[in-house]
């Protein structure tokens, strides 16, 4: 076994952290590379970790070209942009950053739940271009109040989002594999009947292909129109052509969304819909939490380098 300190930072944790890294690693900057295959063929021979993130994942090809990789630390809970499967077949380790990020998700959740059914964008829009001045208030908007909120799988996100929204006096209710023991909210083992039963549905179930247009037509047409949906999980979880047509015919009342397919090429279609509050996936997206990501990266890189066991391993 190689005892070399090589990462290919395929894409970075935070620049401060980066800087300090450089100090005791030898960091190769594909994300910075304007010849990326002459980068890798370069250091393929001692390149032992691969640094990235949820959002970029790993570029097709790139880690049969890397014979030396023991570890792949990426930057984000959501582990659906690597093939973990290959990786463990490889012997190659993966790991995320868990938990620090649940509460701004959480609070995105909720920011998006009121956001939607009280139409802030929209209020907001009324009042600077003067429609208020000319035309007075407003149209009425919906009320979160004792409205039944149904979540879409209960880890630790959609337990960080139910115990947000129980003061706002919901009822709870959530779909997931198995009934939790640690809850007293209402269980579905259908999603159908959840999205029939609840006025808001949100999303928090991790991506990939296991859950991939889980919420098809057949579930946004249960949830009906003055339904809501509220997704920060992963665009796929969502049929979006589905969706858009959902809220166009007003299928469904509205939507508040982190998560979209394609990033950042977010189809434009989202954009002319008044009954959608958009979020360009940045539910995690504060200074404290970025941080807080990037330092359990480094954590688990610096852990691998001195032998020692990985913090936040998924595989
Ligand atoms: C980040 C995320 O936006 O944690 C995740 O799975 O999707 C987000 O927190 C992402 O990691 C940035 O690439």
């Amino acid at each position: 076994m190689s005892d070399s300190r090589d990462v290919l930072v395929v894409s970075p944790a935070r620049p401060h952290q980066m800087e300090k890294l450089a100090q005791e690693y030898v960091l190769h900057r594909f994300d910075q590379s304007s010849d990326r295959d002459a980068l890798v063929a370069s250091v393929a021979d001692r390149v032992r970790l691969v640094m990235t993130t949820a959002g970029v994942g790993i570029p097709a090809g790139l880690i049969e070209k890397l014979p030396k990789l023991e570890v792949i630390t990426s930057f984000g809970v959501g582990y659906d942009s690597i093939d973990v499967a290959a990786c463990t077949a490889r012997g190659i380790r993966v790991t995320n950053t868990p938990d620090v990020l649940n509460d701004d998700v959480a609070d995105t959740a909720i920011m998006l739940m009121l956001a939607t059914l009280r139409r802030l964008v929209v209020g907001d829009r009324w009042a600077r271009s003067g429609n208020w001045s000319k035309n007075g208030p407003m149209p009425l908007t919906t009320t979160l109040n004792r409205k039944k909120v149904g979540i879409v799988g209960l880890g630790r996100i959609g337990k960080a989002i139910a115990s947000r929204a129980e003061p706002f006096g919901v009822e709870l209710g959530y779909f997931g594999r198995s009934e939790q023991g640690d809850v007293s909210y209402q269980y579905f083992n259908d999603l159908l009947k959840l999205a029939d039963w609840a006025n808001v549905l949100v999303v928090a179930c991790p991506g990939g292909e296991a859950t991939r247009n889980l919420i098809d037509m057949n579930v946004l047409r249960a949830l009906g129109p003055t339904g809501y949906v509220v997704n920060i999980a992963r665009g796929t979880v969502i049929d979006e052509p589905a969706l858009i047509t959902a809220l166009r015919d007003g299928i469904v009342g509205g939507a508040g969304l982190d998560v979209f397919h394609n990033e950042p090429h977010m189809n434009p279609a989202f954009a002319d819909l008044d009954n959608v509050v958009i979020y360009p996936h940045h539910a995690s997206g504060t200074v404290e939490t970025r941080d807080a990501m990037g330092q359990l990266v480094v954590d688990n890189l610096v852990a691998f380098f001195a032998g020692k066991p990985l913090i936040t391993p998924v595989n």
